[in-house]
């Protein structure tokens, strides 16, 4: 049998299990707050059209109205400045949006301390145990975060200085971003970036070093914990909006057991 055929069979058999890493989207979607000097993105709504009713009899649907960025959602590079002349989330080839996962776990770190940053120590541990990140990979950070996407208020974990979520120091996401050949990052939170990662240098880093380094991101999974360290495959499908800074995604991980 060829490698095809052989997953094919898999996926049929329940030997390859297909395990969803996306949120559900709905007008509670958490979505990023920035601060109040800056434009915001919009939640998602649905809006609709008819419902086997007399503007439809026999059917059911809706129009929707969302931000690019609500959700579970991709980050194309000409999201941010330092990719301004990459790609748009249609021009991403459809080769760069599957690939090997890697699954960096820091999630007891995270519950001691919500703004706990993986660093370039911490990446350089995990290839020093499992071998260098492989090229074409998509890295996924598990932090556990996805246990509070059902309730926007502690998903935030806002206080008067601002959102307190995990994220990657500057120097992980430079290693990542220019030391490596990944895809890109994905993530439990509501963006790529710490809840505190406008104080830093550079502010955002994972935007700035992974969208300038023609990589990307990819937010708000779920079900991180239900894969393996090494050996799923990962798809992440965005819609291809032409001049689309990003899109809501899904993202389906196969395992094999
Ligand atoms: C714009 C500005 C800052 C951030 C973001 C967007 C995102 O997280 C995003 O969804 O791309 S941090
Ligand atoms: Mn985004």
């Amino acid at each position: 049998m060829s490698d095809l055929s052989h997953l094919a069979a898999g996926i049929v058999d329940g030997s390859v299990e297909v395990i969803d890493l996306t949120s559900p989207l709905h007008s509670g979607t958490p979505i990023l707050k920035l601060p109040p000097e800056f434009g915001q993105t919009a939640t998602f709504e649905l809006e609709l059209v008819s419902e086997y009713d007399d503007r439809g009899p026999a059917w059911y649907w809706n129009n929707f109205h969302t931000g690019e960025h609500t959700g579970t959602h991709f980050d194309a590079p000409i999201h941010w400045v330092t990719g301004k002349d990459l790609d748009d989330v249609s021009q991403v080839p459809a080769q760069r949006l599957v690939g090997p996962a890697v699954v960096i776990d820091k999630t007891a770190e995270v519950a001691a301390n919500p703004d706990y940053c993986l660093d370039l120590d911490d990446i350089k541990a995990w290839e020093a145990e499992h071998g260098a990140i492989p090229k074409h990979a998509w890295v996924l950070y598990r932090t556990g975060w996805s246990r509070y996407a059902d309730d926007p208020v502690a998903y935030a974990n806002a206080d008067d200085n601002g959102p307190h979520t995990p994220g990657l120091t500057p120097a992980a996401a430079r290693y990542l971003a220019e030391e490596t050949e990944i895809l890109g990052m994905g993530v439990e939170t509501v963006g790529t970036d710490a809840g505190g990662a406008m104080a830093f240098d550079p502010p955002f880093p994972c935007h700035a070093l992974f969208l300038g380094a023609n990589k990307y991101g990819v937010t708000q999974l779920r079900n991180v914990d239900k894969l393996p360290v090494t050996g799923a495959v990962v798809v992440v499908a965005p819609l291809p909006i032409v001049k689309g800074s990003g899109s809501p995604c899904r993202v389906l991980a196969l395992v094999s057991h």
